[in-house]
């Protein structure tokens, strides 16, 4: 690649994405600046490299490229063909808006937690109420929710029944030895998070 100029102005938004991804894209380049508070993009100079009168324009193997998004995309696909799979690589650092991998969604809370933000979190809900339960492993889970509508419900509850089951411990120990009382606790299959209500 011959040398790299971009044309751009310290206060560009345009500019600024360009400038972003030639440096995430490893894109050695010169700059020249532009200032457009003075006008000097509707000089003849600039005018003859873009008709535009527009920055950023980047100058790349003898070729003026302008618009910033075309700009971006025809370097990352240039950066793609020399660099391979490697170039895969660049994804925003936004956990709240990229998905993780699919082997994190697995094996890592966070990632788990991220993918149903993103998947799950963002359904507008229409307004009203609802019960809705399935027979789990333990008894019946269910959820209620009364919806204002909106991403979030106005009110929320589970049924649990670890929970409800839970209030026969004291049945079930009554009497017995010590070493009893934990393997009772141990065959009802308590799950802890279900017990905080
Ligand atoms: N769609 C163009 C927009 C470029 C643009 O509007 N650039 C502004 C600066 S952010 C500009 O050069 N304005 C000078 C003018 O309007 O005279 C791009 O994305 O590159």
């Amino acid at each position: 690649m011959n040398e790299v100029v971009l044309y751009d102005y310290w206060r560009s938004s345009a500019s600024y994405r360009v400038r972003i991804a030639l440096n995430m894209l490893e894109i050695d380049h010169k700059t020249v600046s532009i200032n457009l508070l003075e006008g000097e993009q509707r000089g003849p100079d600039y005018l003859a490299l873009n008709p535009q009168g527009l920055v950023p324009a980047l100058v790349i193997d003898g070729r003026t490229l302008t618009q910033s998004l075309s700009i971006i995309e025809q370097a990352y696909r240039k950066i793609k063909d020399m660099k391979g799979a490697e170039s895969e690589i660049y994804h925003a650092d936004a956990p709240s808006y990229y998905l993780p991998p699919k082997e994190d969604v697995y094996t890592k809370m966070e990632a788990l937690i991220w993918h149903f933000k993103i998947v799950m979190g963002e359904t507008d809900i229409p307004p009203g109420e609802v019960y809705q339960s399935v027979e789990g492993g333990n008894g019946e889970v269910g959820y209620y929710l009364i919806s204002d509508g909106g991403r979030t419900p106005y009110r929320l509850h589970f049924r649990r029944p670890c929970f409800i089951y839970y209030q026969a411990y004291s049945e079930l120990t009554k009497g017995a030895m010590l070493s009893d009382a934990i393997i009772v606790m141990s065959s009802l299959n308590l799950i802890a998070g279900e017990m905080d209500a």
